[in-house]
């Protein structure tokens, strides 16, 4: 093998393995890799003080670690599934609420999972022993009349590609995502649950009360 024919094969294995790799890395960062769930967990408590003029509003907090913190900045890892919990004290109705808003999107299999009073029956025993029963049901749609809050991340998947996740009346809730690209984005809720629709102040103007930054890296 002369030089010249020697120095083709060793560019042409350079190329074309290079190209292999970045198809390989490619089909990774465009892929989700599941590398055990993040869990993201977070709690709605209504009538919390604000101020003197707004008084009472809800809030969202982060649960981590067994204590609650501010949902001013909520961070999740990329290309990792999320099991997201929301555990809501508050009640509705959500009346005014975007219709859109009442839909879930974003999730996987386009539903969330209602793990409400329906889970846990403790009166057909009689004994004090208590039955859970594991029929959480998957929804797509909670009524203005039952909503209490959203949470919401628009663009999370995309231009006009939301997650929304309409949460109901004192309900537990369970859904799953991934979010692939990384940034910061916006979180709200879509219920005009806080002060009145319009008003610059409360819960619904406030950072880490029903709105602030979800952050993806
Ligand atoms: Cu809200």
């Amino acid at each position: 093998m002369n030089e010249k024919a020697f120095y083709s094969i060793v560019i042409a294995i350079v190329v074309v393995g290079g190209i292999g790799v970045g198809i390989a890395y490619n089909h990774q960062g465009s892929t989700p890799v599941s590398t055990g769930a993040y869990n993201l967990d977070l709690v709605i408590i209504p009538g919390l003080y604000f101020n003197s003029t707004v008084t009472s509003q809800p809030a969202y907090f982060v649960l981590e670690n067994g204590t609650l913190h501010s949902s001013a900045n909520i961070s999740i890892p990329s290309n990792r599934l999320i099991d997201l919990t929301i555990f809501d004290y508050d009640s509705g109705p959500g009346y005014g609420t975007p219709l859109v808003y009442t839909n879930v999107s974003g999730t996987i299999g386009g539903v969330v999972y209602v793990l409400n009073k329906t889970m846990i029956n403790a009166t057909n025993s009689g004994t004090g022993s208590i039955n859970i029963l594991n029929n959480s049901i998957p929804i797509k749609n909670i009524s203005e009349a039952n909503i209490a809050h959203t949470f919401t991340v628009p663009n999370l998947f995309g231009t006009g590609k939301d997650l929304n996740v309409p949460v109901g009346t004192q309900m537990v809730e369970f859904a799953q995502f991934y979010a692939n690209v990384t940034g910061n984005y916006s979180w709200m809720c879509n219920v005009p649950c806080g002060s009145g629709p319009g008003s610059l102040e409360g819960a619904m103007a406030t950072p880490g009360w029903m709105m602030g930054t979800f952050i993806v890296s």
